[in-house]
């Protein structure tokens, strides 16, 4: 299988992120990357290529303009305002506010942020435009003929919604490498999305879409983040009513539960008869994990990528979360060699 790659995630590197009242070491850091690269080089998975630059064009079919201004513009902001850490929003429009753009980096941060514990960083908008470009090129494999593709992303996306970051995620690239498929000519896509957390992003930026399927397993937002989307009951509305389907699941939830999961997305996914197949793969639904709550093994992660296949679709894999350094790369590698009949 081919892997797209970048050097440039590594600019995503910032030094903080807000747990349990503290700062801490992200979780979301660059070594998750290099471990995943050095374990698929030793296992000959395939060739590994730098991504082509596509520009902000094929992003602002999903993301909005200001958004995308406002993450390139962020740092220098936070910066010029004299602030030494790094910027973490610290308000928020709840309810019965103001949903207007406040001209202030600390009413923008608040205004665009979907979560708190994200720290924008020096870097952080140059690696998450390489994270899209890495999906976008992955995606462009799959439209000149390859069966699979694998887009090695860092920072993630699938929490990005068109005018939110948070979550770890600034740009959705599961949503941009979809929307390219159908700007490509393809009918229908469907974009199953496997990591540990609710896909919030992709499911607001295609709930009204009966083209872009999207399905999700994930912790239940009552009990895990993102905790404010994510309940089965959240269908679709207007035109893509019946086109999202949600599968939230306890904490210890283990491959029993999970693969019966797998198993009817899986139906949905064949009853829909998508052109093209997008996986959020996110490995933080491994027993290990240190923020996740569900008791997948590594040899679990082998068994699902051979269900995925089965569907026997074009299939582009685009990586987001996974926070057990140790076995990010052992785990990822499984998913894509259980495709590949290995
Ligand atoms: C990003 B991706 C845990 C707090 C969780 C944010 C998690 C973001 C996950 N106590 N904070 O979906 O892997
Ligand atoms: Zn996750």
């Amino acid at each position: 299988m081919l892997t797209v790659f970048s050097e440039k995630h590594k600019l995503r590197d910032a030094k903080t992120e807000l747990y349990g009242g503290q700062l801490v070491a992200p979780f979301e850091c660059p070594v998750r990357a290099e471990y995943i690269l050095e374990h698929l080089k030793s296992v000959q998975l395939g060739d590994v290529i730098a991504p082509d630059e596509f520009g902000l064009g094929p992003i602002t079919r999903i993301h909005d303009r200001e958004f995308l201004n406002f993450l390139e513009q962020c740092w220098d902001l936070w910066v010029a305002e004299g602030y030494s850490g790094e910027a973490i929003p610290t308000c928020w429009p709840a309810r019965g506010m103001q949903l207007r753009i406040p001209n202030h980096i600390e009413g923008k941060l608040g205004y665009y942020a979907m979560a708190g514990e994200t720290a924008f960083s020096n870097g952080t908008w140059e690696a998450a435009r390489a994270s899209a470009d890495v999906a976008l090129s992955a995606q462009a494999a799959i439209k000149n003929g390859a069966n699979e593709a694998f887009a090695l992303c860092r920072p993630p996306g699938h929490h990005a919604a068109s005018d939110m970051y948070g979550g770890y995620c600034f740009i959705n690239n599961a949503a941009v490498a979809a929307q390219a498929f159908i700007d490509q000519g393809a009918s229908r896509v469907a974009i199953l999305d496997v990591d540990f957390h609710h896909g919030n992003g992709t499911q607001a930026i295609f709930y009204n879409r009966a083209d872009v399927m999207f399905l999700s397993l994930h912790g239940d937002p009552r009990d895990a983040f993102p905790h404010f989307l994510g309940y089965a009951d959240e269908s679709g509305a207007g035109n893509g009513e019946g086109f999202n389907f949600n599968y939230p699941m306890g904490p210890n939830t283990n491959f029993t539960s999970w693969g019966s999961a797998l198993d009817d997305a899986c139906k949905k996914i064949a009853n829909f008869g998508p052109d093209a197949l997008v996986i959020s793969l996110g490995v933080d639904t491994f027993e290990h994990d240190p923020i996740s709550f569900f008791k997948l093994t590594s040899d679990d992660f082998k068994r699902y990528g051979a269900t995925i296949a089965t569907l026997k679709l074009p299939t582009l894999f685009v990586m987001e979360g996974g926070y057990a350094v140790e076995e990010i790369g052992i785990n990822t590698v499984n998913v894509l060699q259980g495709y590949e009949g290995l």
